[in-house]
């Protein structure tokens, strides 16, 4: 409730604010894009992660709104990033539940600027479980902008192979949870080509997330994923560090 009530004002004072973490060329280390990640600098308890208030605005009804602030947010900073430079922006389901996301998203492309295959919209699993078909046709209506389709936290969820096929993907993100014990534990191994196989006959490009090692980053290459995403390149920053990071990685 005291939560609740702390979102309601962040909103109204600016309280929120985006980090980036850099997505690069698995072989070259290359930067093609930044993951947006919101944090809230809360008046007394400094900067709170979203895993301590995504979920409660889901639930209050302030997803929407928070929403639509990270999405334009993401697009007004990625268009003083160099041009081909992509910015990746997470989506909750709910979201999906509003009539209008298709028209918030044409509409910020527009106010922004932003070429819309610069933008990517990262969604999870837990999408495809409730009225998939509505959220297939937002799916697909937002593909028809231009813009990119993101599956985030691949193999946590309900995954079903058949999703790949049925849902209009660009690029699955394999969950950190497959890459910590790479390269010497045989079952992520496994894991990782799977997906890799199975993505490229779906013409679906591969990043792997939480990579924080090089020995995980050559296995990555080696087992043809497209782009690497962690600790190992950047931790997540503020938008004023990235022309530095940018100099830095090329
Ligand atoms: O930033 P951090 O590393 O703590 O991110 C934790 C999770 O919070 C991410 O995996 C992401 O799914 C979620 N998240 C971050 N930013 C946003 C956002 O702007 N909107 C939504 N819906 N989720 C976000
Ligand atoms: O959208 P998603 O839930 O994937 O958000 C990415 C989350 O993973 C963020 O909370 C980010 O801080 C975190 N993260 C990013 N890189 C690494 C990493 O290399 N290792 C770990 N453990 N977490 C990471
Ligand atoms: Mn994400
Ligand atoms: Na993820």
């Amino acid at each position: 409730r005291a939560l609740e009530m702390g979102l309601r004002q962040a909103l109204v004072r600016d309280e929120f604010l985006l980090h980036y973490q850099p997505l690069v060329d698995a072989r070259t280390h290359e930067i093609l894009g930044f993951e947006a990640l919101i944090r809230w600098a809360h008046p007394e308890r400094g900067l709170v992660a979203p895993s301590e208030f995504i979920s409660i605005a889901e639930s209050c009804g302030l997803i929407g709104e928070i929403g639509r602030w990270t999405l334009r947010r993401a697009c007004l900073d990625a268009r003083s990033w160099p041009g081909q430079v992509k910015v990746a922006v997470n989506l909750s389901p709910v979201q999906f539940k509003d009539r209008q996301l298709v028209e918030a998203v044409r509409a910020v492309l527009e106010e922004s600027g932003l070429a819309p295959e610069r933008l990517e919209l990262e969604i999870t699993e837990s999408v495809l479980l409730h009225d998939s078909e509505a959220v297939l046709s937002s799916l697909h209506r937002i593909k028809a902008l231009g813009v990119q389709i993101s599956m985030d936290d691949f193999g946590t969820g309900y995954s079903s192979l058949s999703y790949l096929r049925s849902f209009p993907f660009d690029k699955i993100k394999i969950d950190r949870s497959f890459v910590r014990d790479l390269p010497h534990d045989t079952n992520s191994v496994a894991i990782v080509r799977a997906v890799v196989g199975l993505s490229g006959t779906f013409g679906i490009s591969v990043t792997a997330e939480g990579v924080e090692t090089s020995e995980q980053a050559r296995q990555l290459a080696l087992e043809d994923c497209d782009q690497l995403q962690g600790y190992l390149f950047s931790r997540p920053i503020p938008a004023a560090g990235i022309p530095e990071l940018i100099g830095r990685l090329a």
